[in-house]
């Protein structure tokens, strides 16, 4: 079994991580090919620095990183180690800035790995050049070090080929052949390789060769400031390479690491340096590496000052050395992993940092020979999750840009994008605009979170102030218009959902097997609704409605959703999908008061009777066609209202005007969210991903295991039984104490697990926390803690849902 022809393309960290996780999992008709000399190849590898922050916001950025820590150590090259593991620190010379640290500490313990926040002295003791009267505290990540980028490409390269991987250097591949949309061969200057599969990891070469496959790859070679310098006299002597832990100054955009008696110095302070991939020197026109530029002192200037005062000792030195060197900026800041949506056989791994290499490597090894991978959830780095305004080159270079300035900046999990906003537009827009809306954007969508017109609504209300970091990007009048929702009826923009059209003689039994549910239902159905992995999975969670015989509506999270259908369509055409999202909107108007202003404009029978809860019908609302589905994520009465973009507005104006005697409001996502927690449903991506199964999620009724085979069923068999871990609904009892999401939970002081989603529950007049936790703690009434910045926030295990489980306000 030496599995089929993989061509990799690239001899980077990355590529050479690929090539020894293939062959270890028997892949070995293995050819890795590179433009420059190996092991040293001229790419960012050569030149990275090699610090190793394990810390992220995203868990599975923190596991890929972990993940490459744990390999590296155990790798040498002629006894020479792979990773020098010093540890990491993260000072503070704010206060803002160490409240950020203990944020940061938070994720480390939501994701399993060691850390402590530690005070001033400890800073200074291990790092003895850090001057004392600068720092505030630290973050101390013991595991945290130095990785050695091009040993680690040699190790793993010799041990590919020790299993028969073939590895060429000095070959540039020129083209990529492919027939029936299928790829067939990799074009190098020295002749073609056949191949199955080719794996782009060329780094910042990625969009040229997936321009090879007519890919549109989005991501961005910016410049980065790397200085080293002359001797320090306080280090004189220093016989190790590294003895002091990898040093972060993130309020001066700096970090720092030992070379034996000199000091390494990055740089993020100075304004971005887009490259176009076209006018990266080719490796023999190079004067060092291809992807170094010169250096240019001047820009450096302020992070040299600011070093000379963190760490008084440089003021005995100078800037001996320095490079800018480019390496791959995305949108999100977070990488490229998966096969192309077009072209067969065609994948990529770009935007991989050293740090999380390895774990990528692994990743896309289990992603190739097993079909997906189990090992990390990998949705917030498929390639194929971008919308099309996304893969624009306006956009990206905007966005990579704007993400270089902010590497290191402290960012409230609602901050919104800056530039280039406003994006995409619902045609309510202009009426939201003029009832005073703040806007926060959803994959490209301004959305409104609360509108200004409702402040007189929060009047005489009792609506709590949460603490500092809750209250910003809130207002009291989310908690208005959540109420407001519960007492007479509210709009809500729903436009940002997507929405999928799947048609065709087979669309039902392709339906059939790509879900969990039985969907072969009557024309007017709605159904509640996985998509799983193979592996069992979730990979999302969806609303069917069939609309006709061959047509149905998918209510569903994102373009992965489409990504996947479209993967899966029969080969003999029987079915399509279709994204119907921009070309359409919808409202949802929910609330006890909701049928009162919708009947008198129907022509249709909207009486409990008439459409039942979970049925769809077609009905006219005055002068607009609509199709309207009786279902509803806050938990009341009501409909999700879709029609054309063109009759958008007048629908929005159609139930405004009707709505008037009613009390009618328009109300925001702040409301959206918190109503959604008192009701207890799940958001994809957030609360549950392709790490968990159904059953762990609280969504086993969603499975209907005796409807015959679906995608992920047999693997389902074997999940079942054993529960391990839960989805748990936490509620905590001082209004004040509003977490955000990711915090981790103590049980006594011991992590047992992380907060997924979190908001004030302003019908209940509780917080609302939804946690992973091991399922022998997840019993109801128990107490456990969760961490905030510095505090420990008491919070309650409940039953769910905890608001109407009996399900009277929405069958009402
Ligand atoms: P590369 O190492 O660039 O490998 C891509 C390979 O593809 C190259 O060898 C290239 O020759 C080959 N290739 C491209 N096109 C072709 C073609 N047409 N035919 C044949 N071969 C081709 N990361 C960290 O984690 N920690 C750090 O401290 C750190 N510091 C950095 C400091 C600087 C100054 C820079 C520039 C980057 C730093 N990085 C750091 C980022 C890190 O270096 C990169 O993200 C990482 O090395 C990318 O690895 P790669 O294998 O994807 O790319
Ligand atoms: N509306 C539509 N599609 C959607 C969403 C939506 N697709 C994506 C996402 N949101 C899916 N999430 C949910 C979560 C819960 C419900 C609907 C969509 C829901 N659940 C009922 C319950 O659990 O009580 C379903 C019960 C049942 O299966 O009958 O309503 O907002 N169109």
């Amino acid at each position: 079994m030496a599995g089929p022809r993989v061509v990799i393309i690239g001899a980077g960290v990355v590529g050479a991580s690929l090539a020894d996780e293939l062959s270890s999992r028997g892949w070995t008709e293995v050819t890795v090919v590179d433009q420059g000399p190996l092991p040293a190849t001229g790419g960012s590898t050569s030149h990275a620095p090699g610090l190793v922050f394990q810390t992220n916001s995203s868990k599975t950025m923190t596991e890929l990183a972990r993940y490459t820590v744990e390999k590296f150590r155990s790798l040498d090259v002629d006894g020479q180690p792979c990773f020098l593991q010093v540890g990491g620190l993260e000072v503070a010379t704010t206060p803002e800035r160490l409240a950020e640290l203990h944020r940061r500490h938070g994720w480390l313990a939501s994701w399993g790995i060691e850390a402590r926040v530690i005070g001033p002295d400890e800073c200074v003791e291990l790092h003895p050049l850090v001057a004392r009267e600068r720092v505030l505290g630290g973050l101390l990540v013991p595991t945290d070090g130095l990785a050695k980028g091009v040993l680690a490409v040699e190790a793993q390269l010799r041990a590919a080929r020790a299993r028969g991987v073939r590895t060429l250097g000095r070959h540039e591949v020129r083209d990529i052949r492919t027939e029936d949309g299928r790829v067939t061969a990799v074009v190098t200057d020295q002749g073609e390789v056949p191949a199955d599969l080719v794996v782009c990891c060329a780094g910042i070469w990625g969009p040229k060769v997936a321009r090879m496959v007519g890919m549109d790859l989005p991501l961005t070679p910016l410049g980065h400031q790397l200085a080293w310098t002359g001797p320090v006299p306080a280090l004189a002597g220093q016989d190790r390479e590294a003895v002091r832990p990898i040093l972060r100054h993130q309020d001066g955009d700096l970090y720092y690491r030992d070379r034996f008696d000199r000091l390494g110095i990055g740089y993020y302070g100075h304004r971005p340096m887009p490259v176009d991939v076209d006018d990266i020197l080719s490796v023999d026109a190079a004067d060092e590496m291809p992807s170094v530029m010169r250096f240019t002192p001047d820009d450096f200037a302020e992070a040299w000052t600011e070093t000379q005062s963190l760490l008084p000792a440089t003021k005995e030195t100078e800037v001996e050395e320095g490079i800018n060197g480019l390496f791959s900026f995305t949108t999100d800041g977070l990488p490229l992993l998966g096969e192309s949506p077009d072209v067969k056989g065609f994948w990529v791994a770009e935007a991989v940092w050293v740090t999380h290499s390895a774990g990528v490597g692994r990743a896309m090894a289990e992603w190739l020979v097993d079909g997906h991978c189990s090992s990390f959830d990998l949705h917030e780095c498929d390639v194929n999750r971008f919308e099309p305004h996304q893969l624009a080159p306006e956009y990206v270079l905007a966005r990579d840009c704007q993400n270089f300035v902010e590497v290191y900046d402290i960012l409230h999990p609602l901050q919104p994008a800056g530039a280039p906003r406003p994006l995409r537009t619902s045609p309510f827009h202009a009426r939201q605009q003029e009832l005073g809306a703040f806007f926060l954007e959803a994959t490209g969508w301004e959305r409104p979170q609360w509108y200004a017109a409702n402040e007189p609504l929060v009047e005489g209300r009792d609506i709590p102030v949460p603490n500092d970091w809750a209250a910003r990007y809130w207002s009291p009048v989310v908690g208005a218009e959540a109420q407001a929702t519960r007492e007479t009826v509210a709009m809500y923009d729903m436009t940002a959902l997507k929405r999928l059209e799947v048609t065709g003689r087979g669309a039902a039994a392709f339906l059939q097997r790509m879900t969990t549910a039985n969907v072969d239902k009557s024309v007017g159905s709605v159904t509640y609704t996985l998509l799983l992995d193979h592996d069992g999975g979730i990979r999302s969670d969806v609303t069917v409605a069939r609309l006709g015989r061959d047509h149905y509506q998918i209510g569903a999270n994102g373009n992965l959703d489409l990504d996947w259908f479209t993967r899966h369509l029969p080969e003999d055409g029987s079915a399509q999908v279709r994204d119907l999202t921009a070309g359409t909107c919808c409202i949802g108007l929910w609330g006890p008061k909701a049928r009162e202003v919708l009947q008198p404009l129907a022509d249709k029978d909207f009486s409990n009777q008439g459409l039942k809860y979970f049925r769809a019908q077609r009905a006219h609302i005055g002068a607009v066609p609509v199709t309207a589905m009786r279902l509803s994520y806050v938990g009341e009465l009501g409909w999700e209202l879709y029609t054309t973009a063109d009759m958008g507005l007048k629908l929005w104006d159609t139930l405004w005007e009707a709505g008037q005697g009613s009390g009618i409001v328009a109300a925001g996502r702040g409301a959206f969210n918190s109503l959604r927690l008192e009701k207890g449903y799940r958001s994809f991506g957030t609360d549950m991903t392709c790490e968990h199964d159904p059953y762990e999620a609280g969504l086993g009724f969603a499975v209907k295991m005796d409807k015959g085979d679906f995608i992920g069923r047999a693997a389902l068999e074997r999940r079942a039984a054993d529960v391990t871990r839960r989805l748990t609904c936490l509620t905590i009892d001082d209004p004040r104490s509003v977490v955000m999401g990711k915090e981790p939970v103590y049980d006594g002081d011991r992590p047992v697990g992380y907060v997924t989603s979190a908001a004030y529950g302003y019908t209940i007049g509780k917080g609302i926390a939804y946690a992973w936790l091991p399922a022998e703690l997840a019993t109801t009434g128990r107490t456990l803690r969760l961490g905030y910045f510095d505090q420990r926030i008491p919070a309650v295990v409940a039953e769910e849902p905890l608001f109407d489980p009996s399900m009277q306000r929405l069958r009402g």
